[in-house]
């Protein structure tokens, strides 16, 4: 069937009064439309000429149907005034512990700023479960602020602050929108509400607005050197399987046809790519080329994280994903506790080089041969 709603999903605390006296309104409206009609029609077809229908008495007042007709609606008004007062002057109270952002309406766009400098534009995280004020300006003309999730609009002016607030119910995604005509490019000034848990939210903002902590070139390049296998064969120190590259940076390396290189960024940029051209003395053509393998980007952070002197010595497993953990797996180095270089990479089975299988060189295969063996 089609994706289609009537309603656009509720999703502050709110929403659900809101709707509740729209729909209310909503029967009303139509059961006094109905017996409006149907009278109407009714004595259309009974008193139309030249039917015998009994014309001798005509009423012109009754006055007890006259009050009926006049204190019932009333009653029904004023309880719908009732609940939709008592409704509007909710939504225009923000709580006093309500977390304030702060957002800018312009031709045609919506920039938000939230309490610790965060900014984004045409996207609005906020945190579920506790009330958000929003105070809001324009900065050209008249530009409306609508969240239909959340059942909520107000006219963002410009040389005046206005306020929303809402207290979100569900994590997800829902629309933003201008609700005002603004200009040519009024119908793209919209975008996205974005409903993350209290922890979600602060882990947001406190990563300056990206979901996971960023990553250092070095910290990406430790995964990868782990994750393609470069740990099977390079060590903590130097062994029949290959030389250790612990603190290889800018050192100088003797080769097998005699000649001294200084392990500069172009140097082990050429060790990675095309390792036979430069043959480190007492190995052979072991490593196997990752020229065909491995993007510019890589070899970059694969280089970022051999400059770090103790990065190398052995596999420190770090997942990478936060900066604690990096710093963690890097003293656990510097103490002496590095781990098993094969060990470690079978504690980690995403480690496994599955998605290069098949453009994988012969050293990192039998690396992964290895690995499958020991599960
Ligand atoms: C199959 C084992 C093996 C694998 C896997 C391997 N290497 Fe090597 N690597 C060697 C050997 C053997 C040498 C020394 C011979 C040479 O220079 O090619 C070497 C040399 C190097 C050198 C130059 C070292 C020096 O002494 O100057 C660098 C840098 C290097 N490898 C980095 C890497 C990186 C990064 C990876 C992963 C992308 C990797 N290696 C994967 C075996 C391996
Ligand atoms: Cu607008």
């Amino acid at each position: 069937m089609w994706n289609f709603s009537v309603m656009p999903p509720q999703a502050s605390t709110l929403a659900p009064e809101h709707d509740a006296i729209f729909l209310v309104l909503t029967a009303l409206t139509l059961l006094f439309t109905l017996i409006v009609c149907v009278t109407a029609v009714f004595f259309v077809i009974k008193y139309r000429e030249g039917t015998k229908a009994d014309r001798s008495s005509p009423v012109y007042e009754n006055p007890k149907l006259e009050m009926v007709l006049t204190v019932v609606p009333t009653i029904l008004g004023l309880i719908m005034f009732f609940f939709g007062a008592k409704l509007y002057i909710a939504q225009r109270t923000p709580p006093k512990d309500a977390e304030e952002i702060f957002v800018i309406g312009k031709q045609w766009m919506w920039h938000v700023q939230h309490s610790n400098g965060v900014r984004e534009n045409n996207t609005l995280h906020v945190p579920m479960g506790r009330p958000v004020k929003l105070t809001m300006i324009s900065q050209d003309v008249i530009h409306a602020f609508y969240i239909p999730a959340f059942r909520t609009q107000m006219y963002v002016v410009p040389g005046r602050y206005t306020q929303i607030w809402f207290n979100a119910t569900k994590t997800g995604n829902y629309h933003l929108f201008c609700n005002l005509y603004c200009g040519t490019q009024h119908s793209e000034m919209g975008g996205t509400v974005v409903v993350q848990t209290e922890t979600e939210y602060r882990n947001w903002l406190n990563n300056g607005g990206q979901n996971a902590a960023p990553v250092s070139m070095a910290q990406a390049g430790e995964k990868l050197f782990n994750k393609i296998g470069c740990n099977n064969c390079h060590g903590a120190t130097d062994s029949p399987r290959a030389p250790s590259l612990a603190g290889i940076y800018m050192s100088k390396r003797k080769m097998s046809d005699g000649t001294v290189q200084n392990a500069d960024e172009a140097y082990l940029r050429e060790s990675v790519l095309r390792p036979w051209n430069k043959i480190t003395m007492g190995y052979g053509k072991e490593m196997p080329a990752y020229e065909s393998t491995l993007t510019e980007e890589e070899v970059l952070s694969l280089i970022a994280y051999m400059k770090n002197p103790g990065a190398t010595k052995g596999s420190s497993v770090s997942s990478g994903t936060s900066r604690e953990e990096g710093l963690a797996a890097k003293t656990d180095t510097k103490n002496g506790l590095a781990v098993n270089a094969i060990e470690a990479q079978t504690t980690d089975p995403a480690a496994t080089p599955t998605k290069r299988r098949g453009s994988l060189s012969v050293g990192a295969m039998a690396a992964q041969k290895q690995t499958e063996g020991q599960k």
